[in-house]
């Protein structure tokens, strides 16, 4: 043969063996495509056999059409091996997939209560300032509830209709807590000053269920007692408080005011975060929404359970906890939170 039929023969053998392998459906059918057009008895072989056969001038020109021909055949067959594979593995996925669901219902996951989850986040940000968690019995005796705390014997916080008393021991001396003061009267009894501590918790006033008022409510209370302990601390922490829930645009204000076991007393309030400031129905066009309470304990809370007061000074401060929740979400009506209606909780 002469080196242009040489040619031509490589030629004609690289297009069978491209068609060959292009109809290749299996990876075995590409194997033995591959064997036939670039194995041993390849007719490719025979070409390159026969080069002997031509004049030596004409030689090359053989071999780099069968050079080319092997490149363009060993080329087409590792992209029909790839698309093979791919095809291979996605039909074994397909073939081995295992059927996971479990049941034939929608069943939906449960989360926690939204007074629950705020609970909790306050509990972080007091932590990450370096309060103790602190908690206490929800039946208390009056002198943990009021007596420690400052409260004069007629006070109308104690007055039947404000205060749940339980029928048991003598008359008005055992109650359903009304704030969650008494834990912290229990640590400052239990231990020495340092004192970090916040105290969540479930309480309960004789108060008529309305929009914004339960008798049974949770409030966070919390108490730093040290050495040189200033109101400048205690603005200083309800401030970064403020921040750390609510983000530093938020600001918060103090106003004086009055509690029997705190002096100097104050309020505070935080800026609306519906209207941020600029007045609307949640704070009432004033643009500040009111939190809680809070002062420099009284002198006489700590000779009532044994701090010295010429040593140590502190500061307290005590909210909602339900409240912060009606206004985090907009719930015009605390009943809301407790009728359990899935209808209403799923939202959160
Ligand atoms: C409010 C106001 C307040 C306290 C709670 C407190 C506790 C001890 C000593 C002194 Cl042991 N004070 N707690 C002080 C000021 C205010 O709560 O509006 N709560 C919902």
């Amino acid at each position: 043969m002469s080196a242009a039929d040489l040619v031509a023969r490589a030629e004609s053998v690289a297009r069978e063996g491209a068609e060959a392998i292009a109809a290749a459906g299996s990876l075995d059918a590409l194997a033995d495509a591959e064997r036939r057009y670039l194995g041993r008895s390849s007719p490719l072989h025979e070409v390159r056999e026969a080069i002997k056969t031509v004049e030596p001038a004409a030689r090359a020109e053989v071999g780099r059409a069968l050079s080319a021909a092997r490149a363009r055949l060993e080329e087409l067959a590792a992209g029909r091996r790839t698309e093979l594979e791919a095809r291979a593995r996605a039909a074994s996925l397909v073939a081995e997939r295992l059927d996971l669901t479990v049941g034939g219902r929608d069943y939906r996951r449960g989360h926690l209560h939204p007074v629950t989850r705020i609970w909790r986040e306050l509990e972080d940000v007091f932590v990450g300032l370096g309060y103790r968690v602190a908690e206490g019995p929800e039946v208390e005796l009056d002198w943990y509830n009021f007596e420690a705390l400052n409260f004069p014997p007629g006070h109308p916080a104690r007055a039947m209709q404000d205060t749940l008393y339980v029928r048991l021991g003598e008359p008005e001396q055992v109650l359903l807590r009304t704030h969650t003061s008494p834990v912290q009267v229990r640590v400052m009894e239990a231990q020495r000053p340092p004192i970090y501590v916040v105290a969540p918790g479930r309480v309960f006033r004789r108060d008529t269920l309305d929009a914004r008022h339960s008798p049974v409510f949770h409030q966070i209370e919390g108490l730093a007692v040290d050495e040189g302990i200033t109101l400048g601390d205690l603005l200083g922490t309800i401030e970064s408080f403020v921040h750390a829930l609510f983000g530093r645009d938020v600001r918060a204000r103090f106003l004086p005011s009055f509690f029997p076991f705190t002096e100097p007393s104050c309020e505070f309030a935080m800026t609306c975060v519906f209207c941020e400031g600029s007045g609307c129905a949640v704070c009432s066009r004033t643009g500040w929404v009111e939190l809680g309470g809070a002062g420099m304990v009284d002198p006489n809370v700590f000779e009532a359970v044994g701090v010295d007061p010429e040593r140590y000074t502190g500061f307290a401060f005590g909210f909602g906890i339900d409240r912060l929740v009606q206004l985090l979400y907009g719930v015009d009506h605390v009943k809301h939170l407790w009728d359990g209606d899935v209808r209403f909780l799923r939202q959160f």
